[in-house]
Parts: C-alpha cells; structure tokens; sequence
C-alpha cells in the first residue's frame, strides 16, 4: 500500500485511518513539479492528492473513495457503522456531503483564483458556515447518532482548514465539542504533529 500525501492537505484523513486501523503503508510526499508529471497524473489524473496504490497496484483517487475503500479493514466497525447497521446511510450521507460540499467550500475559500472574482471567498465562507450551523442543529451528539464515525474526523480535517476557526467554533457548542473530541485522540495528534515536518 502506497499514500501519496501533502501535509496539511485530504491525505490527513487518509492517514488518520491508517493509524486507527494499525496499517502499514508508505507515505510518499511528492513535490509541485512530480505532481504535474505524466507518471503521477497516470495516477492522479486532476494531479491532487491524496490518491492511495492497494496492494495490488490499483491507483484511488478521491479521499472519500479511499476512505470507504480502507473501511474493509475495519473489522470492529470502529470506525463507521457496518453497512447493515440502520445508521450506515446517515454515515453515507455526511461523509459524502462532507467531501462534496464542505471540502469544495474550503478549496475555493483557499484557492478563489481559480474560480473567478472577488465574492468567491466571501460567497465560500457563507455556504461553510450553513454546513456549521446544519450540524449544530443536529439531535445527536456526533455527526451518525451517538457514535463517533470517520465522518467526524473528515470534519475534523476540513475545520483545520478554516482561516477563522476561533470564530466559526463561537456559539457552535455541538461543532467545538467534535472538534475537540476528534482531536483529542491520540492516533489524530499523531497524524496532525507530522503535518508540521
Ligand atoms: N475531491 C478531491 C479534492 C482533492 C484536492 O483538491 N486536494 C488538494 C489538497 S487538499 C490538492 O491536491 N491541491 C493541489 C492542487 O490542486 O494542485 C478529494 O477529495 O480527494
């Protein structure tokens, strides 16, 4: 198994997995020049990161589709709900919400560039904070029920990224308190004190 990472980008959430799950896998770190060759867009065809090789040397990209391909390693169910279990949809449904909309919020937020003019940063920090909101509003004490699932820690990601963390966590008790929950665990610290290598 190969990760292809950046720090402080989507592979966190990849390795977050790996170190839950007790995997073995190189973690490779290729630079703006590798990740504009031809050999890496084989892999990669937009050139993002992460993508993950199996160990049959298939190429994954998209970080929601390597992670619901490493959740085959969760036998316990840990990690996310087993696929029978009647909040397994609720599970779905957050973490793809989660790399659909959260995630391409915060792309546009750090990179307006490349989406057209002025209001893009400031149209991508309104659609951010009514994901937050629709989450304080939830009944259950994690994202899926009272179980704490990878969908909370691909939150926990995303609210990294935010440049106005203190103040997207005021008032939002339910988003600090998965915040914090998440990133107190010891496999997260681990994975989130590498980023800063
Ligand atoms: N939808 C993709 C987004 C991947 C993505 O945009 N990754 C960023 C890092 S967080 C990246 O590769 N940026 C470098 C670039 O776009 O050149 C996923 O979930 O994997």
């Amino acid at each position: 198994m190969k990760l292809y990472a950046m720090h402080g980008a989507g592979s966190i959430i990849v390795e977050i997995m790996l170190e839950e799950l007790g995997l073995n896998c190189d973690v490779i770190y290729p630079n703006d020049e590798d990740r504009k060759s031809p050999s890496f867009r084989e892999i990669s065809p937009y050139g993002r990161i992460p993508v993950f090789i199996t160990n049959d040397g298939k190429p994954v990209f998209e970080s929601l589709a390597i992670v619901l391909m490493l959740l085959k390693h969760d036998s316990k169910h840990a990690l996310a709900p087993a696929p029978d279990d009647p909040s397994y949809s609720q599970f779905l449904s957050w973490i793809t919400y989660l790399a659909t909309t959260l995630y391409s919020a915060l792309l546009r937020f750090h990179y307006p560039d490349r989406y057209g003019d002025d209001k893009v940063t400031s149209l991508a920090l309104a659609e951010m904070r009514a994901v937050y909101d629709h989450i304080e509003v939830l009944q259950s004490d994690y994202l899926v029920g009272g179980q704490a699932t990878m969908a909370d820690d691909y939150l926990y990601m995303l609210l990294t990224w935010d440049e106005h963390l203190e103040e997207s966590l005021t008032n939002r008790p339910k988003l600090r308190a998965i915040y914090d929950s998440v990133g107190s665990r010891p496999a997260v610290q681990k994975v989130m004190a590498r980023q800063e290598d």
